[in-house]
């Protein structure tokens, strides 16, 4: 390695001064020298990269010292495998981070500049889908700011998640162009590219000691170039990184084919290699999508494996792996990584089949995310083999001695083998890859209490009979710097004038707040801070989409990817209930509490029920919305683009909080922990992570509705008919017949009648027989409502009794149950 002579290079790297005035120089210097122009001459944008450089400053000498200590110390660090990490923007978290927030402000203030202006201007990476992707960001965050080591590896897509726009109420996809105005929070590494080969056959050949061996003879490559980012911790000086990669053409420009004048075959490679890490997880309904996702997930976990070999393992010696990382799978999409480990262990390193094997199972835990079948991906053996020969081979040695051990363990039977199997051979031969995770991994988990019961008596069932010490919970979290002190400043400040500083680390803290839900200037100073969040995110509203919100109404809010499962369809049905009943007079209006309902939801593109619903949402919102005689209790709004961004404005804002999927449906849910921090209250049914919430705020301050799981399963074995609910309820007979109506479609009855036949006669996730006992549990709402000071009280103990869910808990739960790592000394 490189040797310094200079007693400059020798010394420790040093932050900039913490003052004004050092912050205004190094603003003003990387303006002129990194932009290029004068303060005079800047524009908003040219500001904004400047200053988000000017924050890397103040980080970039403690990231080297940090990862200097990692590599010194050989510290054992968590490799957090994940497809998505959905960041949210960076600018705001990494003023908190460093501590600047004040100074930047003023220092800006003293050029001129107002900070709020320059927060604006950032997009933030979208590179991520939803709970899971955000999940992998909260962990991040807490393991910097808990000082554990930790590098998370993932895909910088060129297009993150796409951005919703309506047209004529229909979802319409943009490109999500993040990249196009500079991207201040990344280091690019070309020199640290790596190869990652594909396709082509394997051959066995002898080695020099008379070992027969297998070798991959692949049919093309591509590089993998690394981007890091920064992820410092809360105000402690840790700061770990997030490494993305970016696939290149190995050969990016045949000159010889652009001057014979075939310009787009010059590129051709390019384009090809660059197709890879183009898009978030794009359309996998068509072959061409699926393969591209299986090359996806491929190519960031070779990557990021020989990443962790050549940084980390320094003397080569690969037997040490497991004393220096445990790599966590991040549901399925990393699991490729299992035979890719074996395959260098065993090809390359040419360590023998047990010896490796004993590795990988040391090195891997996996976290499983769902309960949905069809979420639980599977690949064609066909693809696999074609796209990685030889891990198909490895994976199915994997299986062969697996089942071999099954087959030793429970003799004649067969059946329990054959349902164990990693191969699954119908409806066509394929690998089932959350057995695989399950078989190589240390350690299984589900998300929350439900889901990992859920997964051992259900999805998982024969393996965790098998290996009941291998499957563990543990329940999500978030983090309170992004989701309470960067998006509810107001609530943050009375929280630390109450109880002093210190609980934004340590969120258990929050139960010191219980006495003072019984403190009416407590509680006065509380509900002034939800209104002052209302007209906070009515403003933005205004100014983004147009629409204009009375302040006084109950904020109701449903915000999560678009799925049935979730059933936006049941609150739709019963905004349309209360509606019919206003129109048709069954109510009078003084009994209605006024209410303002807000949906956030992005429907993936080729997910057809999911964007007809989306349109009858907005259907539903115009004609709701221009309705005089419901003018002033009613108001449904769909802002288009829902991302963590307008979730940072939107959730401080809600008085309730919708968490209404079928038990046993969502496997935790981190909007519903969000919120409850943030003082809304819960309606839900008793899934996912809200049974936890619901124990620990209290049935009273929790508004329980629908089906428990046992019961769904035993509807669901004797039968559902959803059409017998329709008939034998009046209400809900009514709500659906307006809707066949045509009320909300001009007249035209043809355009919701295949979402009203789905619910009719199909309705997998049993909106219908949950409706009553929904609609029932709203007029609680109305009822709370109507008396603020319980309503407030009950908010007060939502955020007194969430201490829980922050993501630091579910980080010391990782590191005590998972992976045995310390911090940073
Ligand atoms: O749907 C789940 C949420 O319930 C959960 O809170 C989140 C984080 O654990 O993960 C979501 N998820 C599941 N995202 N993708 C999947 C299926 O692979």
């Amino acid at each position: 390695s490189f040797q310094p002579t200079h007693p400059l290079a020798l010394a420790p790297v040093t932050s900039p001064p913490h003052s004004v005035d050092g912050f205004v120089r190094e603003f003003l210097r990387e303006l002129n020298t990194d932009a290029g122009v004068t303060l005079s001459r800047s524009t908003v944008n040219d500001q904004y990269l400047s200053l988000a450089r000017t924050v890397r400053h103040y980080l970039s000498a403690r990231w080297l010292e940090n990862t200097r200590k990692v590599r010194e110390t050989k510290a054992k660090m968590v490799g957090y495998l994940s497809a998505e990490f959905l960041l949210g923007r960076q600018l705001g978290n990494a003023l908190l981070a460093t501590d600047l927030e004040e100074i930047a402000e003023k220092a800006l203030a003293e050029c001129g500049i107002d900070i709020a202006t320059l927060r604006a201007q950032e997009v933030e990476p979208g590179l991520g889908n939803g709970g899971l992707g955000r999940l992998a960001a909260c962990f991040i965050d807490s393991l910097a700011t808990m000082g554990v080591p930790c590098i998370g590896y993932g895909i910088r897509y060129e297009y993150g998640i796409f951005r919703q726009t309506f047209v004529d109420g229909r979802q319409v996809e943009q490109p999500d162009t993040w990249l196009s105005l500079g991207s201040p929070w990344e280091f690019p590494h070309p020199e640290h590219a790596v190869q990652v080969d594909f396709g082509g056959h394997t051959e066995t050949y002898t080695d020099g000691d008379g070992v027969e061996r297998t070798r991959w003879v692949p049919a093309w490559n591509v590089l993998g170039m690394p981007y890091n980012y920064m992820v410092p911790g809360y105000q402690n000086g840790q700061v770990n990184t997030l490494r993305l990669w970016s696939a290149q053409a190995t050969k990016a420009f045949d000159l010889p084919t652009f001057n014979s004048g075939d310009y787009a075959d010059a590129v051709r490679a390019q384009t090809f290699a660059e197709n890879i890490t183009k898009v978030l997880y794009p359309e996998d309904s068509t072959p061409q999508g699926k393969e591209l996702r299986l090359q996806q997930q491929y190519f960031f976990v070779a990557c990021s494996i020989r990443d962790f070999l050549d940084r980390f393992i320094l003397d080569g010696d690969v037997t040490t792996l497991p004393e220096r990382v445990i790599f966590q799978l991040n549901d399925t999409h990393p699991v490729i990584a299992v035979p890719e480990l074996m395959r260098v262990l065993v090809d390359i390193e040419k360590l023998d089949w047990d010896a490796a094997w004993a590795i990988t199972k040391q090195c891997f835990a996996y976290t499983c995310h769902t309960l949905l079948p069809e979420a639980l991906e599977v690949w064609p053996t066909e693809l696999l083999g074609r796209l990685l020969p030889r891990h198909l081979e490895i994976i199915y040695r994997i299986n062969d001695e697996f089942l071999a051990e099954v087959r030793a363990a429970y003799p004649d039977d067969e059946l329990r083998a054959r349902q164990m199997s990693i191969i699954a051979e119908y409806p066509e031969r394929s690998v089932r890859m959350a057995y695989l995770a399950t078989v190589a991994g240390s350690k299984v988990n589900g998300v929350a209490e439900l889901h990992s019961q859920l997964l051992r008596d259900k999805v998982l069932h024969d393996f965790s009979e098998y290996w009941p010490e291998k499957f563990t919970n543990v329940t999500n979290g978030v983090t309170p710097r992004r989701f309470m002190r960067l998006a509810n400043p107001g609530l943050s400040g009375l929280i630390t004038e109450t109880l002093g500083t210190g609980w934004l680390t340590d969120l258990e803290r929050l139960a010191e707040l219980e006495p003072y839900a019984e403190d009416a200037d407590f509680r006065d100073a509380f509900v002034k801070i939800k209104e002052a969040n209302k007209t906070r995110l009515y403003r933005l509203l205004q100014a983004r989409d147009g629409v204009a919100l009375p302040g006084h109404h109950l904020l109701d809010v449903m915000v999560k990817r678009l799925h049935e499962y979730k059933r936006q369809s049941l609150k739709l049905l019963h905004i349309v209930s209360i509606y019919e009943q206003i129109i048709t007079g069954k109510v009078a209006l003084d009994q209605i509490t006024p209410r303002t309902f807000v949906f956030g939801a992005k429907a993936a593109p080729g997910y057809r029920i999911a964007k007809e619903t989306i349109y009858l949402i907005n259907s539903v919102a115009k004609v709701v919305n221009s309705d005089p005689l419901v003018k002033d209790v009613l108001k449904v709004v769909f802002p288009a683009n829902y991302n963590v961004t307008l979730a940072e404005t939107l959730i401080p804002a809600a008085d309730l909080s919708e968490q209404i999927s079928l038990a046993g449906k969502e496997a935790s849910g981190t909007g519903n922990m969000k919120f409850a921090l943030n003082g809304a209250l819960t309606i839900g049914t008793d899934d996912g992570a809200n049974v936890e919430i619901r124990k620990l705020v209290g049935d009273e301050h929790f508004f329980l509705f629908g089906l428990a799981e046992p019961e769904v399963a035993e509807l669901q074995a004797k039968g559902y008919h959803p059409h017998e609910y329709y008939e034998s309820d009046p209400q809900l007979k009514a709500t659906l017949d307006l809707i066949a109506s045509g009320h909300f479609s001009g007249g035209d009855r043809s355009v919701f009648e295949p979402l009203v036949s789905n619910l009719l006669y199909d309705d997998r996730f049993m909106a219908l027989a949950d409706f009553k006992d929904y609609a029932e549990a709203q007029a609680r709402v109305d009822a709370a409502y109507a008396d603020q000071e319980t309503w407030a009280r009950s908010a007060v103990l939502n955020v007194a009794r969430s201490g829980f869910f922050s993501s630091d808990r579910s980080m010391r739960d990782y590191i005590d149950r998972i992976w045995h790592t310390q911090p940073l000394r």
